[in-house]
């Protein structure tokens, strides 16, 4: 392949599109304004930065693999993330935890967490013209060991988890400030248990008073938003989840703040896809953790399933990418750091632009026509057009190398920096 070939491709996929009533020039300019928030944890397996020998995360979250160049440190993170984003077609954000700051000669546990631990990060996004979005870290904590935090039945735990979540959000406020677009806090809290208990009430309440504390505190939308994530299960958690859906979906009503849909926390038959339209209705905004869930909420790196083609559709209709802020949520150890970065990455917006290329004005008529067979005719034939082409001449306009030519800089990457780490 080369640049001659892609242009050329191009050109004649664009009529083609063209003659069926799709623009392809257009489809472009939604694609960049679409700002993926990359997530630090994929590249040191949620590990953080509290000790120099962050063990299992905890929180029932679980990484697999033994690739070779888990980042030890925040350079490292911070040059694997660099690679990874200049490979990434468009503009994106980076999420960061509350775990990875700059512990370096001021040590703090999490109810003393200052904006100056993330001085560092604050000015290494800068100096790329990056804007962060941050979360609390209510997990890999002793106590957290007990699997409730923010629901603690321990006023004295709780309260220390709440002092966390607060200054997270001030941190946020900090990040807000200084890189001129809103920080999304996102927060989400194990609480659960692993046998169904008696008092379901209980720690419902106590996280529904715990959130009201941590909210009371306002600050101004434009410097940083909250988001809440819910989950159906997890490790330890398995007949009981705290911050359930419909929890957080009353919570969030109730309470002005946004819902945060991880692809990976539903039931698996569950469409993320199918909740798009009737939260939009009611909330001016979603935000999503893009994941995938192999049997169970296992956080494999993204690619293009009929799930995230099905949430692609709902998302680019009707201007709802203006309402969503989309964040990368998995963490593999089983292959390249990196290259699963830009995978699940390249994914998401490779299936965002087939959807923006979809013959969407045709297959509405069609079904407003109640013509079912003329409709399903030309969903299914519309999945084989040339979107690749596309794709790749995509990359090329935002300096990024088409099509799998990228990984030849992360291979090299691997030999000459990740492979000598120890
Ligand atoms: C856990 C949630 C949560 C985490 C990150 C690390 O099930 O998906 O979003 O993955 O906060
Ligand atoms: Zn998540």
């Amino acid at each position: 392949m080369n640049i001659k070939t892609v242009e050329r491709d191009y050109e004649a996929a664009r009529q083609w599109y063209a003659f069926r009533d799709v623009d392809t020039e257009k489809a472009f300019e939604t694609l960049a304004s679409v700002s993926l928030s990359v997530h630090c944890w994929q590249g040191d397996d949620v590990g953080g930065f509290e000790k120099s020998d962050a063990g299992p995360q905890g929180g029932g979250l679980q990484v697999t693999g033994e690739a070779p160049g888990k980042a030890r440190t925040i350079e490292e993170l911070q040059s694997d993330l660099a690679l990874a984003l200049s490979l990434i077609p468009g503009k994106h954000r980076v999420n960061l935890h509350a775990m990875y700051g700059d512990f370096r000669g001021r040590p703090a546990d999490r109810d003393a967490l200052e904006p100056e631990h993330f001085a560092s990060w604050a000015e290494w996004a800068a100096e790329r013209g990056l804007s962060l979005d941050f979360n609390a870290t209510c997990f890999s904590h002793p106590l957290a060991g007990s699997g409730f935090t923010l629901s603690h039945p321990d006023r004295a735990v709780r309260d220390f988890w709440i002092e966390h979540v607060k200054r997270c959000r001030e941190i946020s406020a900090s990040f807000g400030r200084r890189q001129g677009s809103p920080c999304l806090h996102n927060l989400w809290i194990p609480d659960g248990a692993k046998e169904t208990p008696t008092d379901r009430w209980s720690p419902r309440e106590r996280l529904r008073e715990s959130l009201d504390e941590i909210f009371s505190p306002t600050h101004d939308p434009s410097l940083m938003k909250d988001s809440l994530e819910s989950k159906l299960f997890g490790i330890g958690s398995e007949s009981y989840v705290v911050g359930s859906h419909e929890f957080y979906f009353g919570y969030a009503l109730g309470r002005g703040k946004m819902l945060c849909l991880d692809l990976g926390h539903f039931h698996p038959t569950e469409s993320v896809a199918d909740k798009v339209s009737a939260i939009l209705l009611f909330f001016p905004e979603l935000a999503l953790h893009l994941s995938r869930g192999v049997r169970w909420d296992s956080d494999h790196v993204v690619v293009q399933t009929e799930a995230l083609r099905d949430l692609a559709s709902e998302l680019t209709l009707d201007g709802r990418l203006g309402r969503v802020r989309l964040a990368l949520d998995y963490f593999d150890a089983s292959l390249n750091r990196v290259a699963a970065w830009v995978i699940g990455a390249r994914a998401v917006l490779q299936a965002l632009l087939q959807a923006l290329l979809a013959p969407s004005r045709s297959l509405r008529a069609l079904e407003a026509a109640g013509d079912r067979t003329g409709w399903l005719v030309l969903r299914e034939t519309s999945k084989s057009w040339p979107c690749g082409a596309v794709w790749d001449a995509y990359c090329l306009r935002k300096d990024v190398p088409p099509s799998d030519m990228w990984l030849e800089q992360v291979r090299s990457y691997e030999a000459h920096v990740l492979d000598r780490r120890t």
